[in-house]
């Protein structure tokens, strides 16, 4: 009777203390179901600030041990969109994606909402009439991001009297930080009418491109130009090469101001060859792992999480170049 008495008893305990033990948060380590799944569909590989974003993305899963479904968009709205689809077939537990331009997403992301899979909107952001379609937009405030290149060249010029003719190298047509970065400059420096952008064109954040189009505009308008305004650092780059090669001194004979501050951009004010950059920072991977942990675990997550910036002049770089992390 004893015995039976006592299997009673530790047998119970032993059912308490298994079903009662306190789940540790995912760590994803531990080989079984719990495990998050994230889709993550990026836009494409066009500058050093997009691989710095995809380096950071899957460094961070990793770390989370949140297993990572990684889809590169290749500058393609519909490949965005079928990495999308698959993921919901796959029946992922997060998707989260880098969108290329701001339209176009309602239809994909309903499809995500009724297969009642949350969506996170990191680096650039989208337009819907209804914002039930993700829990939260991760990215820069790229209006703000204009306002600062423009509030800087415009005290850059504050003693200047004359007419400034300035020439802007615009990333990936219908981009949020295309359109945003271009209204933010305007703002700015519809304030001062001597400085006017005379010519206007789309490189898309590449430095390719932003060196083929400098070549084209210093042909149309050579010894005219006073200053580049370039929407990221890998334009600004490519137009300096395409500067020097007409014969011009770049951030000398022309000013230079752009966005992003990646090492290159401080290696060509280090040089004297680009004046100014405004932070736009791509490392988002663990603010992002954190945000998908939190969303699985039933956790709020604020709907807009801004990314802070600073502006870096020339007369800073060389301090600062050591604490560059992309
Ligand atoms: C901004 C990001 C932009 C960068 C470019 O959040 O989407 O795209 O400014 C990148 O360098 O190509």
């Amino acid at each position: 009777m004893k015995r039976l008495l006592l299997f009673v008893i530790l047998s119970t305990t032993l059912l308490f203390l298994t079903t009662c033990e306190k789940k540790e948060p995912v760590s994803g380590n531990e080989p079984y179901p719990e495990s998050i799944v994230l889709g993550f569909s990026q836009l494409g590989a066009e500058s050093d600030w997009r691989t710095a974003n995809s380096e950071s993305i899957k460094t961070a899963a990793r770390d989370a041990g949140i297993q990572l479904m990684f889809s590169d968009g290749q500058q393609k709205q519909e490949n965005q969109i079928k990495a999308i689809r698959s993921f919901i077939a796959n029946q992922v537990d997060v998707i989260a994606f880098s969108p290329l331009v701001e339209s176009g997403w309602d239809t994909v992301l309903k499809e995500a909402k009724d297969a009642g899979i949350p969506v996170i909107i990191t680096d650039r952001a989208i337009k819907t009439e209804d914002d039930s379609l993700y829990v939260a937009l991760m990215c820069s405030d790229f209006r703000e991001e204009g306002k600062k290149a423009g509030k800087w060249l415009v005290e850059k010029l504050q003693e200047t009297k004359r007419d400034i003719n300035v020439v802007e190298l615009q990333g990936n047509m219908g981009s949020s930080p295309t359109i945003l970065r271009k209204e933010g400059f305007e703002e700015i420096i519809k304030e001062r009418p001597n400085i006017q952008i005379i010519q206007s064109v789309c490189a898309d954040f590449m430095k390719s491109k932003g060196y083929e189009a400098m070549e084209e505009l210093l042909k149309l308008e050579g010894d005219k130009i006073d200053v580049l305004y370039a929407h990221n650092d890998d334009m600004a780059i490519g137009a300096i090469k395409a500067i020097e090669e007409y014969g011009l001194k770049p951030g000398k004979d022309i000013i230079i101001v752009s966005i992003d501050a990646n090492r290159g951009a401080f290696e060509k004010m280090i040089e004297g060859k680009l004046n100014c950059t405004v932070e736009c920072n791509p490392l988002l991977g663990p603010m992002l792992m954190q945000a998908v942990r939190d969303v699985v675990a039933g956790i709020a997550i604020p709907k807009r999480i801004i990314i802070p910036g600073s502006v870096f002049p020339e007369e800073v770089a060389a301090q600062e170049l050591e604490n560059r992390k992309y």
